[in-house]
């Protein structure tokens, strides 16, 4: 029998829990850092560590899906069938600097469609989980978006640190929030920005470039706690085949 989403969810946040363990309990010493492409873009010993140990954990879940993480070589098709959309560590520079401000992101997709979104931040042990069509929960328990107007909202952005071409433009754009809304932040996990939009913390994120796993699970939560998640132009739907830019709120 195929199991249903309340099932899928519990599982699945053990498996973040065990893996939130992982990233708590790191030895920063021993993180061996390597650089990736572009500016600021780094992967730890724990990223792979978590993703191989996650991955484990899903197979025993749903051994018919396929898996997309964040630290592999290659990418799988996700049109067809379920797929798991992983980050191990979203916030690996907080996580090298232990600014105690990351998250393990656990996507699960439906022929290509968002389905399941489980997000852990072990440090605050909040789990934020959302089934399409049932609302979003933070620990159990459910959760709304705020209804607090522009002036009075937080706005939180990311500045896509690997592609400084979109420098200009999100400075531009956060010049612009500073004047009307009450304040911004940059707190560096993609993922705990959107669901701090889900549970009514900011009002706004957004972020000029962002790969599936940052925002596949975390857009699906502020979705289901009533936000309103797209690509920058304010309507496109975001893509889980490609990275895209991510723009969430609570009201249009
Ligand atoms: P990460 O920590 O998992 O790398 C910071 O602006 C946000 O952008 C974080 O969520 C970060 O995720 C993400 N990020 C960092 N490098 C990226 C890259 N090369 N492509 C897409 N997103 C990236
Ligand atoms: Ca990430």
């Amino acid at each position: 029998m195929e199991k249903s989403g309340t099932q899928l969810i519990a599982e699945i946040t053990e498996a973040v829990k065990k893996c939130g363990e992982i990233m708590k309990n790191a030895d920063r010493s021993e993180a061996n850092i390597e650089q990736k492409a572009g500016h600021a873009n780094f992967v730890t010993a724990y990223d792979k560590l978590i993703q191989k140990t996650i991955q484990g954990l899903l197979y025993e879940i749903l051994p018919e899906a396929v898996f997309v993480g964040e630290e592999e070589d290659v990418h799988a098709q996700i049109e067809k069938g379920y797929s798991f959309i992983v980050d191990p560590i979203d916030g690996t520079t907080n996580f090298i600097k232990d600014l105690k401000q990351s998250a393990i992101s656990v996507a699960l997709l439906k022929d290509g469609k968002q389905y399941i979104g489980v997000c852990y931040n072990p440090y605050l042990d909040e789990v934020f989980t959302a089934e399409k069509g049932c609302g979003a929960f933070l620990n159990g328990q459910p959760i709304h978006v705020s209804n607090s107007p522009l002036e009075q909202a937080i706005v939180g952005f990311g500045t896509s640190p690997y592609n400084p071409e979109r420098w200009d433009k999100t400075f531009e754009m956060v010049k612009d929030y500073m004047a009307k809304a009450l304040d911004v932040r940059r707190m560096g996990s993609a993922v705990i920005d959107l669901c701090n939009v889900a549970c009514g913390r900011y009002e706004i994120f957004f972020e000029m470039q962002l790969s599936p796993w940052d925002y596949a699970a975390a857009s699906l939560v502020v979705k289901e706690a009533g936000g309103i998640v797209t690509m920058l132009d304010g309507e496109t739907p975001l893509t889980f085949d490609k990275p895209c830019s991510v723009f969430a709120r609570n009201m249009d």
